[in-house]
């Protein structure tokens, strides 16, 4: 367990991880480590990679990629918003009991581990944007902004993509099922 230290002022604190930059990388890293967990929000804890955006004409879409973070402390993200979308739900997918795979709101929102990721992918956990205000295009792009349990915030820009696998069903129990309906039938035509 690391002993609890005193936390310097932050010009102190930068000028320490200058010179252990200049000189010892490995005490960058223990440095830096220290620090964030004393004075780093989430959001600067936490960046995002590999993003991207299930493209769709209407209803509901989704984003997914690899929350990391760099930190020693867990982080979670608690809500997302986008301008794509009136409405954003973070969301997990379970088996009921037939094992028939559908997609729910994740209680707590996202936990990213300490030195970890937390992977978004189709057929886990993801950003579902649940009324697009407009169509998303193939080659076209998005902001999101997640919120973190601190309140803190961070905006990424994610590439639209063609993708048709995993429409999963939605939960009727967890949410209104007329909404959602359509969550059932795929999105692409063809
Ligand atoms: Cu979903």
């Amino acid at each position: 367990m690391p002993a609890i230290t005193f936390a310097p002022p932050r010009a102190a604190h930068v000028l320490r991880g200058a010179i252990a930059a200049a000189a010892v990388p490995l005490l960058l890293t223990a440095c830096s480590s220290a620090d964030e967990k004393d004075t780093a929000t989430s959001a600067a804890a936490v960046t995002i990679a590999d993003q991207w955006v299930k493209a769709a004409d209407s209803g509901m879409s989704a984003a997914f990629g690899d929350l990391i973070n760099s930190g020693d402390t867990p982080r979670t993200v608690v809500s997302a918003t986008s301008p794509a979308s009136d409405r954003i739900e973070l969301h997990e997918v379970v088996a009921d009991a037939n094992g028939t795979k559908a997609m729910r709101p994740k209680r707590g929102g996202f936990v990213i581990p300490a030195h970890g990721r937390t992977r978004l992918r189709p057929g886990g956990d993801h950003i579902m944007f649940m009324d697009l205000r407009g169509p998303l295009r193939t080659g076209s792009e998005t902001s999101v902004t997640l919120t973190f349990e601190d309140g803190s915030t961070t905006t990424f820009t994610a590439q639209v993509r063609d993708f048709s696998g995993n429409q999963e069903n939605y939960v009727p129990d967890h949410a209104d099922g007329e909404s959602h309906a359509g969550a059932q039938t795929p999105a692409h035509g063809g």
